[in-house]
């Protein structure tokens, strides 16, 4: 109880001085209330549970049961509240997806924004831990005074109005490689790989965040990761006067990653919103200490690139050659991308998440329970979108895009019931991607698994062996599932990978 009107003292004090010191309408920026969820896959977004159609009641406890879709069974699954809800997604709930609606398109105020994620939260349940955790990474909440009283408002917390990111020069040279940033997502931690892995990649001016998978995500093992870490961080700092905050960091609070559902979208894009940070942390840093020396703070800039990882993933060039590599195509994404209408099928469908992969509804279900329209396809205009290889490496501004254009994210919503959207997500938020005339695309992505050996043994199908290596394409960057030490020992030595 004490601690409470502690809290409440605490808020109020710092309501008050947020209220004297700023002149615009926000009044604090505290993010006291982390988004909740509620029975049903509702969700909790103000205090109060915004229920999935068909539920109700103070913790969406309560089940209409005038609903037909509310009793709805799919085999084992009790998939009621999934069935039910699509009938709320309908093209006049999109925000300018198809464009058609009066939710002004270039309107990034406070308030729209609020109203913009109110409505998708209404629109694209239901919810689960996973996207709970997505909206806890890219939401903030504010107070803003309206007519004399405070109201709470959702926006995201990277907001391209008012967030400005420091910038990146637009000329590279051998002498000057802008910072690249790397996403490592692994199942669990094995130790030996993940450690040459960053031997070989890291470098004090690059960005590092590392995702364990929440199902392995013990706390042991965040500790020994962490000290892992720490020591490589320390050992390889550069002698400077000044100490720079971190440039590797562990996800908080990890994603359960469930093969082809959204889950691995959501690692991915929350990892940038840590990536940004540690910029600006760099940055601020060194502003600060030495604030009567303008010049400093340049010497932090952006990274130009995200390059994701897999534990077993390997370079197959040094990270001098990499750097070399990206400097050279500077204004270049890599993403594959072919029209949506060869895979129309993934969006005619209504699957969902249960909690270990993608199960696709049954049509006969969908409509015996009155479920509302199958698939995405009222929501999701196909000619917007596309699809490609799940693998990419984006310029910084596409990343961006993804977390602060409202119209990235319900476009990332309006997959969730999609199967595989990591194939279409990048390609998808490029419809509404204000510099895509201004920068390269290229379909190579410059990766390779090798899918097609020993296919009658599925265990060793995809190995790499070091016979592969011999008879690498010289345009290749990374290879993928190496799962030997010796074979990365070899790749080290042969492909000259810490020169
Ligand atoms: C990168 O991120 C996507 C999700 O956007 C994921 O599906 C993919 O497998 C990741 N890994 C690699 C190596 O690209
Ligand atoms: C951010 O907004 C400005 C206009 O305010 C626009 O020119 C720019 O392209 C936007 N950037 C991104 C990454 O959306
Ligand atoms: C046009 C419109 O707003 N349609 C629906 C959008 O979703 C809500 C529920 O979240 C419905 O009540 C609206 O009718």
């Amino acid at each position: 109880m004490v601690t409470i009107k502690l809290l409440l003292l605490l808020l109020f004090v710092l309501l008050f001085i947020s209220f004297s010191s700023s002149n615009n309408h926000i009044v604090s920026s505290l993010s006291l209330l982390p988004i909740k969820s509620c029975q049903n896959g509702g969700i909790d977004l103000y205090g109060n549970c915004i229920c999935c159609f068909g539920y109700y009641g103070k913790e969406c406890e309560m089940v209409d049961t005038r609903e037909r879709c509310t009793q709805s069974t799919f085999t084992e699954y009790d998939i009621g509240p999934v069935c039910c809800w699509s009938k709320h997604r309908t093209i006049h709930n999109a925000t300018n997806l198809k464009e058609t609606t009066s939710w002004s398109i270039s309107d990034n105020s406070m308030q729209t924004q609020n109203k913009k994620i109110k409505r998708m939260i209404k629109s694209y349940g239901p919810w689960d831990d996973n996207d709970i955790n997505y909206f806890n990474h890219i939401l903030k909440l504010d107070h803003i005074q309206r007519n004399g009283r405070l109201k709470q408002v959702y926006s995201l917390r990277f907001n391209n109005a008012t967030d400005k990111i420091p910038r990146l020069p637009s000329i590279c040279d051998s002498t000057n490689k802008p910072p690249l940033a790397f996403i490592i997502m692994l199942t669990n931690y094995d130790k030996e790989s993940f450690q040459t892995l960053l031997n070989i990649i890291y470098h004090p001016k690059h960005y590092y965040v590392i995702h364990v998978d929440a199902r392995n995500f013990k706390k042991e093992i965040i500790d020994t990761m962490n000290n892992d870490i720490n020591h490589l961080f320390v050992s390889r700092q550069q002698k400077q006067p000044l100490q720079d905050p971190m440039n590797i960091q562990l996800v908080n609070i990890p994603f359960k990653g469930n093969w082809g559902t959204l889950s691995l979208v959501y690692m991915e894009v929350a990892s940038y919103t840590y990536l940004f940070d540690m910029v600006k942390q760099r940055r601020e840093s060194r502003l600060k200490s030495n604030s009567h020396h303008h010049d400093r703070q340049n010497t932090i800039v952006q990274w130009s690139h995200i390059i994701n990882l897999s534990g077993h993933d390997m370079p197959t060039k040094s990270l001098h050659k990499l750097e070399s590599f990206i400097c050279s195509n500077l204004n270049t994404n890599y993403i594959e991308h072919f029209p949506t209408k060869d895979i129309l099928i993934r969006f005619q469908m209504t699957s969902f998440d249960q909690g270990k992969w993608l199960v696709t509804i049954d049509r006969e279900v969908f409509e015996s329970n009155d479920c509302g329209k199958m698939g995405s396809l009222s929501i999701f205009d196909p000619e917007s979108g596309g699809y490609g290889s799940q693998w990419h490496m984006i310029r910084y501004e596409l990343a961006y895009h993804a977390i602060s254009d409202i119209r990235s994210v319900e476009r990332l919503l309006s997959l969730k019931f999609t199967s595989i959207p990591d194939e279409s997500y990048y390609q998808s938020i490029k419809h509404f991607y204000p510099h895509l005339k201004h920068q390269s695309w290229k379909d190579q992505v410059n990766r390779k698994t090798y899918w097609s050996k020993y296919t009658s043994d599925t265990s060793h199908r995809y190995r790499v062996e070091k016979h592969d290596i011999d008879s690498l394409v010289p345009s290749l960057l990374f290879i993928r599932k190496v799962y030997d030490q010796d074979v990365r020992n070899y790749m080290i030595e042969k492909l000259h990978l810490l020169k």
